[in-house]
C-alpha cells in the first residue's frame, strides 16, 4: 500500500535543479567567477569563454542540495538577439561589474532591466568582481546600489577566491527561499 507513496521522500534527499544566469559587460570577470567556483581554478588568459554555454555544480544549503546550472554568455554580451534564449527559465541572477572599472558599474541598470524584462522578479545578487585590484567603486557604493534595488550584494575575487563560493551559496539560498513552494521535483 505504501510502496508508491512519494510522500516518503525526505527533503534532504531531493536535489533541486536551478538555472541561473551571470550577466554584466564583457571582461568584468563573469567567466572567471564561474570557472573559479565550478572548477577551482583561475587563469589570466581571456580565451575560456568560447564555445561554453553552461556549468553545473551542486551547492548544499542547510537542508537541501541545489544543483546550479550556471549559464555563461559565451562572450556574446553585445548580441541582444541571443539574450531571450539565454535568459529563459532563469531562477536567479548574478549581475556583475568590475570594481576597478566605473563604466561597468554604470551598466548595472541596463543589465538589471534586461533580467527584469526576460525573467521577471527573480532573486538577484549584485557582484563587484576583481576585489583584489585597486577599487574605482568602493564597497559602500556597490552595497548601496544593491540595497536600493533590493538585491543581494557581494564583492569577489576570482584570483584569490575571496567570496566566490559564498556568493553562489547565497544565490542558491535566495532562490530556494523565493521558490520554496514550487521547487518540489527531485531530479536525477
Ligand atoms: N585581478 C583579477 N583579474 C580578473 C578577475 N576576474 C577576472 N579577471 C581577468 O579579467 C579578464 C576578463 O575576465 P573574464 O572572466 O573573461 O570576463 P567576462 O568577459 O566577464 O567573462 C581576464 O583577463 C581575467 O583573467 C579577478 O578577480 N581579479
Ligand atoms: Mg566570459
Amino acid at each position: 500500500m505504501n510502496s508508491t507513496n512519494t510522500s516518503s521522500y525526505t527533503v534532504p534527499d531531493m536535489i533541486h535543479r536551478v538555472k541561473v544566469v551571470v550577466v554584466g559587460d564583457g571582461e568584468v570577470g563573469k567567466t572567471s567567477l564561474i570557472v573559479r567556483f565550478t572548477k577551482g581554478i583561475f587563469s589570466l588568459s581571456y580565451l575560456m569563454t568560447i564555445g561554453v554555454n553552461f556549468f553545473v555544480k551542486d551547492v548544499n544549503t542547510e537542508d537541501k542540495t541545489v544543483r546550479l546550472v550556471i549559464w555563461d554568455t559565451g562572450g556574446q554580451e553585445q548580441f541582444g538577439y541571443i539574450r531571450q534564449h539565454y535568459f529563459v527559465g532563469s531562477k536567479g541572477a548574478l549581475i556583475c561589474y568590475d570594481k576597478s572599472d566605473t563604466e561597468s558599474f554604470k551598466r548595472l541598470d541596463y543589465w538589471r532591466n534586461q533580467i527584469i524584462q526576460y525573467c521577471g522578479n527573480i532573486p538577484i545578487i549584485v557582484v563587484g568582481c576583481k576585489a583584489d585590484l585597486p577599487a574605482a567603486i568602493s564597497y559602500d557604493v556597490g552595497r548601496q546600489y544593491a540595497f536600493q534595488h533590493r538585491a543581494g550584494f557581494a564583492e569577489t575575487s576570482s584570483k584569490t577566491g575571496q567570496n566566490v563560493s559564498q556568493t553562489f551559496s547565497l544565490l542558491a539560498r535566495l532562490v530556494l527561499q523565493y521558490y520554496s513552494q514550487r521547487l518540489s521535483t527531485p531530479s536525477e
